[in-house]
């Protein structure tokens, strides 16, 4: 999130806590324990995995809870020149794009799949906000698995988030637009022309495999964030939305009229019935559907167009709006599914909102109007209660399971904790500085696993050694096991970390992919022993079927190819043992390196420009004799 709340939280509020300024008791002291409950002694392993957003740089990184270390990080929507993600030939295809291919991204958000509302931790879902696109990790390999573009959207920000046995994915567009492949249209004419859209992606229950189920239309405002109901409110979903001015210029002004904007609640499983019966229209526009594939090692990208679009105008029972104070950014639900909180960034309380109540005012017809036929709900007639006083700015809420949420403050630079149904705030404690996401482990499910809050930080200044014009990013762990946080670590982060998902590491350490079988092995190209490595030449492709195994390439010495020449090496990896990956670089190729897991296939395309010889080696240090690992390829002229 930006800081547009400047100009409209009011001077007084900006000049007094700047993001940034240093709030009080910056140095605070740790309490002397502090150390002990984040130490994880050499040779143990962390309780929780935390999966973070990168923000910018593209990608998921896996921190152990509550070391703070970062154990991996997970290529998803940008290139990594570390395993050569995006650099070959099989990860292509994942950064596909009915526009080609787009190899950066910026991921926001986390959704760890759920069965009956609590952590399965099958997958790992997140979204790219730029060319809205949905990526799902499996968690037994920690490898981008599939990538689906989501048409008629753009800053895909109010995305992944997951019913409560993950039957679907949402994607709310933050910027509306009009709809159908991109149209040539005067921007003034965005009430007539924008739509916002909000797409009900379904996931299979065995594969995981994603399928844009159908799309709902809504009006022109911008969609921030989202989440399911679960338990008593399962079937329906919660979209924070602001600029329901519905303006498309200067938004900081004229985004800031009115002082409401709207929970948009959603039924969806309304909504899944009217497909059923067939009113879904259907709606074209292109999008891209990439998979990779366990068995061939290879990604596939398909470029799709058929879309089933709801309208919400004639179909009058699906949205309902709830208005909330000013520019409310998330929108959570607490883990009994009763209660609804919608924090508006610009607002001096924190509205909750009771499901229950929800219902009643929806039977009962207690509108204060309508939005092109969408009924808007009375306030005060859904309202639980507010939270007063709770601080400046609050963005974003998690649960511990005991009663308890956790807001966190931009403004103020605090988290602060309060009670969820007499609404008493119970404790504040300081974040260093301008928290945005903070994260309890399981805190967005039905069943939170408590013990920690995370809270993740921007503008964090002098937490760490300055590095240059640009500091680290921050997280900071706090023990919430008693009445009052307590901070115990500061940790930086990869990346701009928004939102994370923390879950026990006991759900998934034993189910984890040592290396895949040789026998297995589907690759159209893959050798199943050092017998068939070989040169082959195909007009003016060359194939190069290489094997790695402790500690040599084969072949390793390469003649016969011409300036020219498309040269594919495809390097399989011939061992069977867990973590001895082998790498493969060679000299003057316009590319990354390949890093080759034990028992899979990768290919690296390079087409020679000069004649002269050019070394290979492995990059990845694999034995004692990892250096001797290398060989030579001679390219003549053509
Ligand atoms: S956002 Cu970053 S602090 Cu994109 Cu979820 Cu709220
Ligand atoms: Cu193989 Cu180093």
């Amino acid at each position: 999130m930006k800081t547009r709340l400047w100009l409209l939280a009011g001077a007084m509020v900006a000049i007094a806590f700047a993001p940034g300024c240093k709030p009080k008791g910056a140095q605070s002291a740790l309490s002397g324990d502090a150390a002990s409950k984040v130490y994880v002694a050499p040779g143990e392993h962390d309780e929780f995995y935390n999966i973070v957003s990168g923000g910018f740089n593209g990608q998921m990184s896996v921190v152990g809870l509550p070391s703070g270390r970062v154990l991996k990080i997970v290529p998803v929507f940008s290139v990594h020149p570390e395993n050569g993600w995006g650099f070959s030939e099989e990860s292509k295809p994942m950064l596909n794009t009915a526009h080609g291919f787009v190899p950066w991204d910026d991921l926001h958000h986390i959704a760890i799949s759920t069965t009956n509302a609590e952590h399965d931790a099958r997958w790992a879902f997140g979204n790219g906000n730029n060319t809205p696109r949905i990526a799902r990790v499996d968690l037994t390999t920690f490898k981008t698995v599939e990538i689906l573009e989501i048409p008629n959207s753009a800053g895909n920000h109010s995305s992944p988030f997951i019913t409560e046995n993950t039957e679907y994915v949402v994607a709310g567009t933050r910027f509306s637009v009009p709809t159908g492949d991109n149209r040539d249209v005067p921007i003034e004419t965005y009430k007539e022309n924008f739509k916002g859209t909000i797409s009900f992606i379904s996931v299979d229950k065995d594969h995981g495999t994603m399928d844009l189920a159908f799309q709902l239309e809504a009006p022109p405002f911008n969609f921030d964030l989202a989440r399911a109901g679960k338990k008593k409110s399962h079937g329906w979903f919660f979209f924070s939305t602001y600029n329901t001015e519905m303006a498309h210029t200067l938004l900081e002004v004229n985004a800031s009229q009115k002082d409401k904007d709207f929970i948009m609640a959603v039924n969806w499983k309304k909504a899944e019935q009217y497909i059923k019966e067939g009113k879904g229209k259907k709606t074209k526009a292109k999008y891209a559907h990439n998979i990779w594939d366990e068995n061939t090692h290879m990604a596939t990208s398909t470029i799709k167009e058929d879309i089933l679009t709801l309208d919400p105008k004639e179909l009058k029972d699906i949205i309902y709006f709830i208005p909330c104070p000013k520019s409310p950014h998330g929108t959570d639900t607490d883990p009994t599914g009763e209660y609804i909180i919608g924090s508006g960034k610009l607002a001096a309380i924190i509205p909750v909102f009771s499901f229950t109540k929800m219902l009643k005012a929806i039977e009962n017809q207690d509108f204060e109007g309508t939005i092109d036929g969408m009924p808007v709900l009375k306030y005060e007639s859904v309202l639980h209660g507010e939270v007063e006083k709770p601080g400046l700015g609050p963005l974003h809420t998690e649960f511990d399971g005991r009663g308890n949420a956790y807001t966190s403050m931009f403004v103020s630079s605090e988290v602060v904790k309060w009670n969820i149904e007499t609404l008493q705030v119970l404790d504040r404690v300081p974040t260093y500085y301008s928290v945005g996401h903070l994260m309890i482990p399981g805190g967005p499910t039905g069943k939170p696993h408590g013990k920690y809050m995370v809270a993740y930080n921007k503008i964090t200044k002098d937490r760490y050694l300055p590095t240059g014009p640009e500091l680290a990013h921050s997280a900071q762990l706090y023990d919430i096991s008693g009445d009052k946080m307590q901070l115990l670590l500061d940790f930086p982060t990869i990346g701009e970390p928004h939102y994370a998902e923390a879950f026990p590491a006991s759900l998934i350490k034993d189910k984890q992919v040592k290396f895949y079988p040789l026998e297995k092995n589907n690759h159209p190209r893959a050798l199943k022993g050092i017998n068939n490595a070989r040169v082959e030449r195909e007009g003016n492709k060359v194939h190069v079927y290489m094997t790695t195994i402790r500690s040599n390439f084969r072949p390793d010495n390469i003649e016969g190819v011409r300036v020219g020449d498309e040269v594919y090496f495809h390097v399989t990896n011939l061992e069977q043992d867990w973590d001895v990956p082998h790498g493969f670089a060679i000299k003057g190729a316009n590319t990354a390196e390949l890093l080759v897991m034990p028992g899979e296939t990768a290919t690296l395309k390079w087409v020679p420009d000069r004649v002269g010889i050019f070394p290979f080696y492995c990059t990845d240090f694999c034995s004692a004799l990892h250096q001797e690992m290398q060989g030579y390829l001679r390219v003549s002229p053509a």
